[in-house]
């Protein structure tokens, strides 16, 4: 049986540059990536956003955009993932590295599509664009997708 764990990503984007974070240990090591990571008991997701962004790079923000729900499930493993994304365009703070992520801006024609979750490339651009999103990837370990499904929703 599978079961389902529910983690948080969030993505700083200001009109030319998105803040990632080269992830530094754990799930992902190696790859740039949005802040994020497990939804804790008694807290929201929303709750759980902030305080990984908060702990990962040292941002508060103040409003979060729900951005998208992406469901990945990685072969032979028994849990499946459930990424709540969220969009940021404002916040407080000077992004400030952690033991999990050293952040660093891009600009937005220069995302690092290569050393980031496969996946990423699919629906970062309706991301930008605004566009909310509903997803399920299957992994064989981390480099292969092996189907996925990704559709526009009017609401999450
Ligand atoms: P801790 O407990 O901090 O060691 P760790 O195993 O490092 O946890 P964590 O909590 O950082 O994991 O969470 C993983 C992060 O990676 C979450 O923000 C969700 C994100 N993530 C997982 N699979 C992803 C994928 N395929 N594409 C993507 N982000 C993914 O863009």
């Amino acid at each position: 049986m599978l079961t389902t764990k529910l983690l948080t990503l969030v993505l700083v984007v200001q009109p030319q540059r998105v803040l990632l974070g080269m992830k530094k240990r754990g799930f992902g090591v190696g790859l740039w990536n949005g802040f994020g990571g497990k939804v804790q008991p008694g807290e929201t997701i929303e709750q759980a956003a902030r305080r990984e962004l908060q702990e990962e790079c040292g941002l508060t923000v103040d409003a979060l955009h729900k951005a998208g729900q992406i469901t990945f499930e990685f072969v032979g493993d028994k849990e499946l993932l459930e990424v709540h994304i969220f969009r940021a365009d404002s916040f407080q703070g000077e992004p400030t590295e952690s033991e999990e992520m050293r952040p660093q801006w891009f600009e937005l024609d220069q995302v690092p599509f290569k050393n980031m979750w496969p996946d990423d490339l699919y629906w970062f651009p309706l991301l930008l664009q605004k566009k909310l999103f509903l997803g399920y990837f299957k992994f064989q370990g981390q480099d292969t997708i092996l189907e996925y499904t990704l559709k526009e929703v009017e609401e999450l």
